[in-house]
């Protein structure tokens, strides 16, 4: 018996000089240390050894057990190592090499431009709200007092979807939906993306909008004047000069088209102003009594105004760019300059 147990030792050691990877150190483990391994099997025969060998057995047993274990640990242990030496080498960095640029994103200039006359009202106390897309006719045109036969409504000038349903062609939808839901007083501003089937130097099919709508009892057209003034004051500088010129709208009366001082040549007359001094900016007027009996508003108790301007002609302006299509081909050579 004390004889096999030599040939088992030297069965198993021969094995564990022969192996090289951690599966085959591993299995020797389970072969001869393991719950079934052959140590084990023989230390659980021990019952058959005569009586007064036991001890002897059992002790060589113990040490055979021992010896494997700690070479086969051993072993193990130094296939970790040179694991993690690998590791080690295979992902070291040259930490002296200069450190890569990381390129920062920015706003794109329309929605800077947006996030700053947003700020400036919200100082006046508007609130922003935002809605589809796509419209219904109704919210769109009808309850907005555009008729019918009006040429907004052409085919030229809206994309329909359906019928009934079109790409807002402007932001004032918000607006109705808003009215629709609270009473007076309101404060809203509504900016977002409107769409026209127009295409050339000036005009995208898509170009982005805000409209301000202010109502409650006794706003006067001073207020639209007072609040509009201060607006552009905060935008373009305080000594910027305003005219406001008689104009129509189906959803304002009376209904005034805002001029600003030429900002490139301060009224001398330019290139930019076309030689008048003035820069056209926003559109505004008093909200029509029409339109405030579409929402369920009384016009003889509430008053309001409203406004419109298109974001991509403020940016224009503000930083003197000629051409509307260059804010849509995200070429970074002109974004980068925002
Ligand atoms: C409601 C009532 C009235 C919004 C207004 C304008 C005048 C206007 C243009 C500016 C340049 C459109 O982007 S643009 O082409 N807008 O001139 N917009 S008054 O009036 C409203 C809006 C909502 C309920």
């Amino acid at each position: 018996m004390i004889e096999d147990l030599d040939d088992l030792q030297k069965k198993a050691e021969d094995e564990i000089g022969a192996a090289g990877t951690e599966s085959e150190f591993l299995a020797i483990r389970t072969r001869y240390l393991g719950r079934k391994g052959l140590l084990t099997g023989v230390l659980r025969n021990v019952g058959q050894v005569e009586p007064e060998k036991r001890p002897l057995f059992g002790k060589r047993c113990n040490e055979i057990k021992e010896a494997l274990s700690e070479k086969i640990e051993k072993a193990l242990e130094r296939i970790a190592d040179l694991e993690k030496e690998e590791i080690f080498l295979r992902d070291r960095i040259d930490v002296t090499l200069p450190g890569r640029k990381i390129k920062y994103g920015r706003s794109h200039p329309i929605s800077q431009v947006c996030r700053e006359i947003c700020h400036i009202f919200a100082g006046f106390g508007f609130a922003v709200v935002e809605g589809p897309e796509v419209e219904l006719d109704y919210y769109n045109f009808e309850a907005l007092n555009i008729p019918k036969n009006h040429p907004a409504r052409d085919m030229q000038d809206t994309f329909y979807i359906e019928d009934n349903i079109v790409l807002r062609t402007h932001t004032s939808p918000v607006q109705i939906r808003t009215m629709e839901k609270q009473r007076p007083p309101v404060r809203i501003l509504s900016p977002g993306r409107v769409y026209r089937p127009d295409s050339d130097i000036s005009h995208t099919p898509m170009f982005h909008q805000i409209e301000g709508l202010l109502v409650d009892r006794g706003i006067t057209f001073g207020d639209l004047k007072g609040v509009l003034t201060s607006f552009v004051s905060q935008m373009f500088g305080a000594d910027i000069s305003l005219r406001f010129r008689p104009s129509f709208f189906p959803f304002t009366e009376p209904s005034a088209e805002v001029d600003m001082q030429c900002v490139m040549c301060r009224g001398e007359g330019c290139r930019v102003c076309s030689h008048s001094g003035w820069l056209e900016i926003l559109g505004s007027g008093m909200v029509d009594p029409e339109v405030f009996k579409n929402v369920g508003y009384d016009p003889e108790e509430f008053t309001g105004f409203a406004f419109g301007l298109g974001l991509e002609r403020i940016a224009m302006l503000k930083y003197g760019i000629s051409d509307i299509r260059l804010f849509f081909e995200n070429n970074m050579r002109f974004l980068e300059q925002f």
